[in-house]
């Protein structure tokens, strides 16, 4: 049973496949709860709840049964103005590839602000045992995504390469990629796409706020924000992401 007798939302903070969870639930104005999760304490919490793996985002419904992942949440959510292709290599592809090279970025650069990105968290417990693991956690999460500086080059090189599809794809399909109205494929490309878009009023303040870019991506940024696909993402953000 969930003890809120509301839906919970269960988070990774930077995630932007959780904020692509929470923007649905948001745009349908579905009331719910959210936990956000210390890395290393959301392992135990999907255990608990007998999810298959550890990934989040999850859902937790008031009698305790659970839906992971969001695309299933965006499926339950109902959400019109989907397209599978697009959405599948967003999920598949662009996201791990953008989380990656921000990783390889943010890691390896002590006053980037990251690990306190990660431990905004709902519990000031985590946070408090977040920041005393951190040098072990650290470690942990470079090896475990293998996000190391000397990989940076060849991942900016792979999002150039996404971007100049996602570019393409707008042209051809103007501001709303599938029909004439605002949509699924709309919400996953632009969430997908935040984290590097450098958002200026991000309303959830998950994806970047606070974070000082180093000197690794602050050229990359620079010239991707220049590009169709985060002047769209921005426009997006701007128009449609209100909570
Ligand atoms: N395909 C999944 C991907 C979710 C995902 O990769 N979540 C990451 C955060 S960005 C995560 O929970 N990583 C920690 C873990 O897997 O234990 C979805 O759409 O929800």
């Amino acid at each position: 049973m969930n003890r809120h007798n509301r839906l919970l939302l269960l988070t990774l903070p930077p995630s932007h496949y959780c904020e692509r969870a929470r923007w649905a639930l948001d745009l349908s104005q579905i009331p719910y709860d959210e936990e956000r999760l210390a890395p290393g304490f959301h392992i135990l919490r999907a255990k608990r709840l007998g999810a298959s793996t550890t990934s989040l985002p999850l859902l937790v419904f008031p009698d305790g049964s659970i839906c992971q992942g969001s695309d299933l949440i965006l499926d339950w959510v109902g959400l019109a103005g989907g397209d599978p292709e697009i959405e599948h290599r967003f999920e598949r592809q662009t996201g791990p590839l953008i989380r990656h090279c921000l990783y390889a970025g943010l890691l390896s650069d002590p006053q980037s602000g990251i690990r306190d990105v990660l431990l905004r968290v709902s519990s000031s417990r985590q946070s408090k045992i977040g920041r005393l693991a951190w040098p072990i956690l650290k470690p942990m999460m470079i090896s475990g995504m293998n996000a190391r500086l000397n990989v940076l080059p060849d991942l900016i090189t792979k999002v150039d390469k996404e971007l100049d599809w996602f570019d393409k794809l707008i042209v051809e399909r103007g501001d709303c990629l599938v029909a004439n109205d605002f949509g699924r494929a709309d919400l996953t490309a632009a969430s997908i796409l935040a984290p590097i878009a450098r958002l200026q009023n991000e309303p959830i303040h998950s994806i970047s706020a606070g974070i000082q870019w180093p000197q690794s991506l602050v050229p990359s940024l620079a010239r991707w924000s220049k590009r169709p696909s985060l002047e769209w993402v921005k426009r997006i953000y701007a128009s449609k992401r209100v909570c």
